[in-house]
């Protein structure tokens, strides 16, 4: 049997204070009900304005289960995919880093206060983008993962639903390095996963939920579902940020490990 489960919590009104209290220092998911309110891409980023809009823009997307099977299509071919698709298996838009070529997108939302990234002190040419939109039909997803880098998130649903499962960094020995599939676990194949505590929840249009850094989570989109997610290190996350630069030896990461060292001084300066 399943360890029990129980259910993240939903807030609105929470201070800034609040949040690192409560969520962000100590690293606990949490849904925000209110912090959609003004968004332009609320009404604004439907299905047909997508197709309409940028129709004609190659997007890479991936199969749900199986993303080493990908394939690029164009935009509006994928909105017309999501639309009639009963695929048990359907390909996902995931990680559309749209800011490069649609930079007026930028305008429709805004980053809440509470996900500050120290990032964006990074110059434009080696800041990672680190924001993408997700574009999905139903039974798309996103298997057990962290984040890169250790960093946290954020995710805002602009349309459908996701069914989200988080696990905390201590329960990692029981994960089997994410392979197990959380929604439909194979306890004779990974019987340690019975004993990984959860926290679940229902994320619907118009909330933005918080995945902190080192936590292992598996989202399923239960509608067609439009989301748009950024990463963030801050005074939250950054000393696990910090260590995974420190012993990484993936060569990609150097210019990055010495950028950060240029113009992120907050790493550096209460460090232990
Ligand atoms: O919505 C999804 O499919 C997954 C979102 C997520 O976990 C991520 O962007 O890292
Ligand atoms: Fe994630």
């Amino acid at each position: 049997m399943l360890h029990e489960t129980q259910n993240v919590d939903r807030v609105s009104n929470l201070s800034r204070e609040e949040f690192l209290q409560k969520y962000g220092i100590c690293g606990k998911p949490v849904i925000f009900l209110d912090l959609m309110d003004n968004w332009k891409a609320k009404t604004c980023w439907t299905p047909e304005f997508f197709k309409s809009k940028y129709g004609a823009t190659h997007v890479t997307v991936r199969k749900t289960k199986t993303p080493d099977d990908e394939r690029t299509m164009r935009l509006g071919e994928y909105i017309d995919y999501m639309e009639s698709t009963k695929e048990e298996n359907p390909y996902y838009l995931k990680y559309w880093g749209f800011s490069d070529d649609c930079p007026e997108l930028l305008e429709d939302y805004n980053i809440p206060e509470y996900f500050n990234s120290w990032h964006q002190q990074l110059p434009d040419e080696i800041r990672p983008r680190w924001s993408w939109i997700y574009i999905g039909s139903t039974n798309t997803g996103s298997g057990m993962h962290i984040d890169p880098a250790m960093s946290s998130a954020w995710n805002a649903v602009i349309s459908g639903r996701k069914r989200w499962v988080f696990y905390p960094p201590e329960d990692e020995p029981y994960l089997y390095d994410g392979k197990v599939d959380a929604f439909n676990p194979d306890l004779k194949k990974y019987p340690l996963f019975a004993e990984a505590r959860s926290l679940t929840c229902i994320q619907n249009s118009g909330e933005i939920i918080f995945t902190p850094g080192g936590w292992w989570h598996q989202v399923v989109n239960e509608e067609n579902c439009i989301a748009i997610t950024g990463n963030f290190v801050n005074e939250t996350n950054y000393k696990m940020v910090k260590n995974y630069l420190e012993v990484s030896e993936v060569p990609k990461l150097n210019q990055l490990k010495q950028a950060v060292k240029q113009y992120i001084p907050q790493f550096y300066s209460n460090s232990q």
